[in-house]
């Protein structure tokens, strides 16, 4: 008989009878979506929480990817990264662009700037990298590369809820940059995300694209798409941002607890927090090489699940190697060497801010066996 589950991650829940509280007043105000008052009350908060000047709040962390495409009206192809979640091909996909894969870099998992520049063609528009696992891309040599090039650099940085770099948010960094507020992340508004942009201009212009292309009552500028926040989502979030800060720090006391127990365990490699990064411990992925630890990964991951215990392998299989992406030239893993090796050897620890002492223990036993 296997003990309780213990799942990869569990949702941050704001308080009910807070949140019922809101409701009251949403019900009452009759205003339930359309940039109502919670949606900018939200956006506010969000600017300040995240050292962003601006912020627009969507339905999901895909819609903005989609629309941060369209926003810079980006054509050809778009270097980025197979080791990610699907989303992110599908976005450059969907605005019929052609993908081209480029090889990360072991030692954050992100693209990796050495591999760029030889994947650039004169049909390159934009860079799209990863803050993979919200480790920080190494975005001062990505910028780099793109204005060397005249390239756009939209991060997805759906993991990356506020990390900064000695102080400053990532999301400063690229021409934009897009969260993903889904129930799995650090911060949720069950389904969410959001586009950062630098300039109110730009802020405006998002926000007629996720408004069907609305600039007033009866003027439309440009083909947009429906991907408004609704008021009680916005409720719902501005609840979980008073207490994101305490997951947060629940989640560095589970990773201190792993990071002491695995560190030595022959075969079993995991990333040390960066210095000067402030980290948000969005997952804990362990990379197993199965010669030195004797075990498969494979072997690891169903021996876990045998037990109850339900790691992932994010990400895993590579999105180079889905049936839409396959036949691409630089989806061939001969192109993808690291990125094929660390799929194959990654496991996600169960992270999250209610696992107990005892939970990470059964975990810890159970890779150190
Ligand atoms: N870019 C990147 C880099 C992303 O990782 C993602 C999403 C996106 C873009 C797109 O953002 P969104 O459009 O999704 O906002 C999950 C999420 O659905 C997805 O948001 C996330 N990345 C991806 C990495 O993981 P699944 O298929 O693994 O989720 P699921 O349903 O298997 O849930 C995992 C575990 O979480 C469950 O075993 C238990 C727990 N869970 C989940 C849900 C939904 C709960 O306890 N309660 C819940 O309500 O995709």
């Amino acid at each position: 008989m296997v003990d309780k589950q213990i799942t990869v991650t569990s949702p941050l829940l704001p308080d009910r009878e807070e949140f019922e509280l809101l409701l009251k007043e949403v019900w009452d105000s009759k205003w339930i979506t359309n940039n109502g008052q919670f949606h900018r009350r939200l956006e506010q908060a969000l600017c300040e929480y995240l050292k962003v000047p601006y912020i627009s709040l969507f339905t999901n962390g895909t819609l903005p990817l989609l629309t941060a495409l369209q926003a810079l009206r980006i054509t050809g192809e778009v270097i980025t990264t197979p080791y990610s979640f699907v989303a992110t091909t599908h976005a450059i996909w969907w605005n019929g662009c052609k993908p081209v894969f480029v090889d990360i870099d072991p030692s954050n998992c992100g693209i990796d700037p050495d591999k760029i520049e030889a994947a650039i063609t004169p049909k390159t528009t934009a860079i799209m990298p990863v803050h993979c696992y919200g480790k920080p891309c190494d975005m001062e040599r990505i910028q780099a590369i793109a204005d060397k090039y005249g390239l756009r650099v939209i991060y997805d940085a759906a993991h990356a809820f506020g990390v900064e770099v000695n102080g400053r948010s990532v999301l400063e960094m690229g021409d934009m940059s897009t969260l993903s507020f889904h129930a799995t992340k650090v911060y949720n508004t069950i389904e969410g995300g959001a586009m950062v942009m630098h300039d109110e201009q730009t802020k405006k212009r998002i926000d007629y694209l996720k408004n069907f292309g609305f600039a007033g009552e009866t003027e439309v500028v440009a083909p947009g798409i429906n991907s408004k926040m609704d008021e009680v989502r916005a409720v719902y979030g501005l609840l979980n941002l008073k207490q994101v800060d305490e997951a947060i720090e629940k989640r560095h006391q589970v990773a201190i607890r792993y990071r002491e127990a695995l560190r030595g365990v022959d075969g079993i490699r995991f990333f040390d927090d960066m210095v000067g990064v402030r980290h948000n411990y969005s997952y804990f992925p362990i990379f197993v090489n199965a010669e030195e630890y004797g075990m498969t990964r494979d072997e690891l991951y169903f021996k876990m699940r045998d037990n109850g215990i339900l790691g992932r392998r994010y990400f895993y299989p590579l999105i180079s190697n889905f049936s839409t992406y396959r036949g691409l030239p630089s989806a061939a893993p001969e192109n993808l060497p690291v990125a094929t090796r660390i799929a194959n050897e990654v496991i996600c620890l169960p992270m999250h801010h209610e696992l107990s002492e005892e939970d990470v223990d059964r975990i810890i036993e159970l890779v150190r066996r």
